[in-house]
Parts: structure tokens; C-alpha cells; sequence
């Protein structure tokens, strides 16, 4: 044999050599994710166990919903600010908005009601995206180990969220996939092969799809799931600058939706070092308050500098032809929207939806008197005006149903329903209909020439009311409190207390730890453009000079 060809061998031999200790490797990880797995579905079933006892035993109150009775107005049963929970499951049951009954945890089913709704919501968001340049995509569902682990902050904060997909058919995968928990990984895979030049960037796509996060506290319907309907944005930009600048922008398009259009005010703070998004370089979130005074997080805002960039290499020519790493941000949203717009808006009667969003704009009642014939005209009259209301572009029905009108009432209320028109033998001699809005209960006569603009003055009418109600509930709950008493009073009475803290880094801490202690509550984190508390000011947790506000809530 010559030299060469003895070399040649030599490397054929490693070559398998290396090959068969990958191999190992694999096997050997595969091993470990599948015991790891085993060991959390285990620990998973023990907890859901347990929790259906403690179901059983509690024997839960449920909200009923009852319609007119004896002439009063009984309608939902449930008082929405004493008793929230009740309120809130039961408001999404009885609207038929989703049902929970599907026998996996955390993936209950959106009724066409609520598939209404929630798509309603990601239309908007979607729309601004769309007028910002921010393209539709669609990826794959499943993502590659391999890929989740490029970045290992991220793959440390998801490792344990993930459901993974081990076996296609029969056959064991060689390279386990995740049910994305979200989407970097699997995008930014791909930017890295899109991305060449500056010439390519900004990129800028969104989708809205569903991720799956194996959620282990309390689920509850739209606001903690595991299959979470999502929209994700994903940006690349040439200079932090314009990666900064592009978050702004997402704010601009989040509160266009979250404010004008849904009527929903929340806090934009930023979370605190050790509560950021995994992988990010800051994290800012769109904190709303619930009605039973817990905060909830919406919008999760996310610079993510070049810390994707690296390990994903997407890297680009710059203007003056040398390798640059990318800037990097991505923002989302999920059904929480839904669910703030749930509890926000509604009352003890029900839902109140956001004209923009409400399944009908208004539904016409038949008040249904005399002979047939003359109830035969009756509804040929409601359906007159249905038609010209639909042709005006307006979401309308009219309820011919055989129930008595105060139950058909009763019903629309709770359904949230901004306008009910009544039409009765003699509203069509006199040419009018009577309106009764759902957000004041006001009732009016209108002449049938003025439907029309009635239509488009209720419906401003009730956005401005329920806007204007939700920023008062907003606002008069963020207290500045001085002591720890005063922030155990602030929580008792719901939403904020903010407090002069001695850090808005990663030394907070510990500091937060002995707060949640004697509160239940935690930092939910700082306003980086609010000017600092006034000089002297000690830190109420450690009496040293505070150097910030920061936000203290009980928290879903
Ligand atoms: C990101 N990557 O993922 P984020 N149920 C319902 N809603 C949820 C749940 C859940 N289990 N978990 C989170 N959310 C980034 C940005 C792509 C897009 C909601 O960010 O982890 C929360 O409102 O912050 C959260 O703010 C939003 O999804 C985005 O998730």
C-alpha cells in the first residue's frame, strides 16, 4: 500500500470513528431528554391528580345564567369585581365563547363565538403589521432540537416548557423535535440564509399561529394555556438603532389595537433582569389590571441585540463591505388580549364588547303582537331593516326565535351585544324603531330615515364610555406607596404599588424575594424613561438610596 493510500485509510477509519461517537452522542441525548420527559409527564400526572381531588372535594360555584324571571332581571349570576373567577369561567362558558371540556389541560376549544372574537383581534394586529412592512409567514410547527439549543439562554428558559415530538409512526426520531414554544429558532435558521447584505435587511415578518408551551401552574382558558393562539413578529435590522426604533413602532401598532381600538389600558414597564424573556437583552411588557386586581401581562416586547445573531450567524456585508452581526428584536401577543377584553368590558349582565370587534353590531328584536299576518309583517319589517343595516356594512341579526322577547334580551346583553333595535307593531305605524344600548342601558325612539347614523353615533357612543371606564379603573389603581403597609393597602384595593427601590438590575433580587414573602406580590419591573424618585429617598425593602419606581403587583 503507498503512503497516500495509507492516509486515505486512516482518515476513512476515524471518519467512522467520529461518525459512530456522534451517533453516541445522540443516542446518549436522546436518552436523557426521553428520561427527563418521562420523569416531568410523571411529576405532571401526580399534580393534575392531586388538583382533581382538591376539585372534587371543593365543590366549585359555578355562574348560571337564567334569562327573565319572575319579571326580574336576573341574568348572570356572578358578580364580576367579589367573585372573578366564578364570573370569568362562567362568562366563558355561558357566551359560548370556548369550551374547556377538551380532556387535554390547557387546550380548550374556541366556539364560533369565540373563534370570532379572537380572530377579530388578530386581524388588527395584523393590520398594523401589514401598514408597517412587516411581512406574512408561515413556518414549520415543529422545530429541531438542535436548533432550540444554538442559543443557550433561550433553550434554559424553554427546555422545561417544551413538548416534544419523539417517535413518526412506530419509529423513534433520530433528532427529537419541539411543538414551538415560539418561533426564533426556527426562523432565525433561516434569516441566516436569507441575510447577506445590507441591501437584504431591514427583514421584518410576522406570523399568527398557535405555540405550545407545557404550562405546570394553574391553566386558565385564554389567559394561561398550552396551545396559546399567537402572533409573533420577528425584526433584523443593521444598527441597534434601528432595532430600538423598530420597537417603538411595535408600541405604536400594540396600543393603535390594545387602546383605540379595544378601549384597554395598560402599563408599559420593563421586566426586571431576572424576569426578562429568554435570551433577550431587555424584555417590555403591556402589564393590564384584572378586575379582581391582579396584573396580567400582554404585549412581551423583546430587544434581543445580537445575542441570536451569534450563534445563528446571521451576519451581513455592511455599507462599507465588512461582516456584521445583526440587530435583532421580536414582539407578541396571544389570546390574553381576548381575555383583558373579556374582563375589562364586561358587567354582571355579561360581555360588552368593543363595537369594532362584537360578532353582530346590533341584533333587531320582532316584538311580535296580533294575528299571524300582522306578525308575518312585523318581521318582514325587522329583516327590511336588517338588510339596509348589512348593506351600511354593519354585523347584524334579527331574532325571530321562538323565545319571549325579554329572554332574546337578556341573552343579547350577555353576549355583549352593543345595540338592540326593537321593532313592534306600533314603532312601523309611527316609522321609527326604539334603540336600547348595552353599555348604559339608555333606550331611544329613531326615526327609520336615522337608523343608519344612530347606528354609527351607538357605536362611538359605546366605545367612548367603555374606554373611558377602563382608563379610570387603569389609572386609579397604580398607588406610590412609602412603607410596607401602605403597599399590602395598595394590593388589597387592586392593581399597582410602586415604590422607591434601591436597583433596576439584577441585585433586586433578593430584595424581591423577602417583598413577595410578606406580600404575595412581585416587581413586575421599572419605567426606564421615568425619572428617578427625588434624592434622599431611601428604598423602602432596603433603606439604601432608591434609584428608581418599581412596580409592584400580585400577578396572574
Ligand atoms: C415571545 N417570541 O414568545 P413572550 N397562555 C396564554 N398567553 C401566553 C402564555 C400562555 N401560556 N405564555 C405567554 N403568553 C417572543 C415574542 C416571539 C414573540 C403571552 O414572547 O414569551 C403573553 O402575553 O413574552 C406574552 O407576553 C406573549 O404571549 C408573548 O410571549
Amino acid at each position: 500500500m503507498s503512503s497516500r493510500q495509507q492516509q486515505e485509510q486512516e482518515n476513512k477509519e476515524q471518519e467512522n470513528k467520529d461518525n459512530q461517537d456522534n451517533k453516541d452522542n445522540q443516542d446518549k441525548d436522546n436518552k436523557e431528554i426521553k428520561q427527563e420527559i418521562k420523569q416531568e409527564i410523571k411529576q405532571e400526572i401526580k399534580k393534575d391528580n392531586k388538583e382533581q381531588e382538591r376539585k372534587k372535594k371543593q365543590k366549585k360555584k359555578k355562574a348560571t345564567f337564567q334569562g327573565a324571571k319572575d319579571q326580574e332581571k336576573v341574568t348572570f349570576s356572578a358578580d364580576k369585581i367579589k367573585e372573578f373567577p366564578v364570573w370569568y369561567e362562567g362568562i366563558l362558558e355561558i357566551s359560548e365563547l370556548v369550551d374547556k371540556r377538551y380532556p387535554i389541560k390547557g387546550m380548550p376549544v374556541f366556539r364560533p363565538f369565540g373563534c370570532f372574537l379572537e380572530t377579530e383581534i388578530m386581524k388588527l394586529i395584523e393590520y398594523e403589521w401589514d401598514s408597517q412592512d412587516i411581512q406574512r409567514v408561515m413556518f414549520p410547527t415543529c422545530i429541531p432540537k438542535d436548533f432550540l439549543e444554538k442559543e443557550k439562554e433561550h433553550i434554559a428558559g424553554f427546555m422545561k416548557e417544551c413538548f416534544w415530538v419523539l417517535k413518526g409512526g412506530e419509529s423513534e426520531l433520530e433528532v427529537p423535535f419541539a411543538l414551538r414554544p415560539t418561533s426564533e429558532t426556527a426562523m432565525y435558521s433561516m434569516f441566516a440564509l436569507w441575510i447577506r447584505s445590507f441591501r437584504d435587511l431591514p427583514l421584518k415578518v410576522y406570523q399568527t399561529c398557535t405555540v405550545f408551551r407545557y404550562e405546570t401552574k394553574n391553566t386558565h382558558p385564554l389567559i394561561r394555556v398550552r396551545e396559546i393562539p399567537f402572533n409573533e413578529a420577528h425584526t433584523v435590522h443593521e444598527t441597534e438603532k434601528d432595532a430600538l426604533e423598530n420597537l417603538e413602532q411595535a408600541w405604536v401598532g400594540y396600543r393603535n389595537v390594545i387602546e383605540d381600538k379595544l378601549g384597554i389600558y395598560g402599563l408599559r414597564i420593563r421586566r426586571p433582569d431576572w424576569d426578562k424573556f429568554a435570551g433577550a437583552e431587555f424584555t417590555d411588557v403591556l402589564d393590564i389590571i384584572m378586575p379582581d386586581g391582579k396584573v396580567m401581562q400582554t404585549v412581551g416586547a423583546h430587544y434581543l441585540g445580537q445575542k441570536f445573531a451569534k450563534p445563528f450567524q446571521i451576519q451581513f456585508n455592511d455599507r462599507k463591505q465588512k461582516s456584521q452581526f445583526a440587530y435583532m428584536t421580536c414582539y407578541g401577543v396571544s389570546s390574553r388580549i381576548l381575555a383583558a377584553v373579556v374582563s375589562i368590558h364586561g358587567d354582571n349582565k355579561g360581555l360588552i364588547m368593543p363595537p369594532l370587534i362584537s360578532y353582530y353590531h346590533v341584533v333587531i328584536i320582532p316584538i311580535l303582537f296580533g294575528n299571524k299576518a300582522k306578525q308575518k309583517m312585523i318581521i318582514e319589517k325587522a329583516q327590511e331593516h336588517a338588510k339596509m343595516i348589512k348593506k351600511a356594512g354593519y354585523r347584524v341579526k334579527v331574532d325571530d326565535s321562538q323565545q319571549s322577547p325579554g329572554n332574546k334580551y337578556y341573552f343579547w346583553e350577555m353576549k355583549g351585544i352593543p345595540i338592540r333595535i326593537e321593532v313592534g307593531p306600533k314603532d312601523i305605524q309611527k316609522q321609527q324603531v326604539v334603540f336600547v344600548y348595552r353599555i348604559n342601558g339608555e333606550k331611544k325612539e329613531v326615526k327609520e330615515e336615522e337608523i343608519i347614523s344612530e347606528i354609527k353615533s351607538g357605536c362611538d357612543m359605546t366605545q367612548e364610555i367603555l374606554s373611558k371606564k377602563a382608563k379610570e379603573f387603569h389609572e386609579a389603581r397604580i398607588k406610590v406607596c412609602n412603607s410596607i403597609e401602605e403597599v399590602k393597602e395598595a394590593l388589597a384595593f387592586g392593581g399597582f404599588a410602586k415604590i422607591p427601590f434601591h436597583s433596576n438590575g439584577p441585585d433586586g433580587k433578593e430584595a424581591e424575594a423577602v417583598l413577595k414573602e410578606q406580600t404575595g406580590a412581585e416587581i413586575r419591573g421599572f419605567d426606564p424613561k421615568e425619572a428617578p424618585p427625588a434624592n434622599g429617598t431611601k428604598c423602602i425593602m432596603t433603606q439604601k438610596d432608591a434609584v428608581c419606581w418599581a412596580y409592584v403587583a400580585r400577578a396572574y
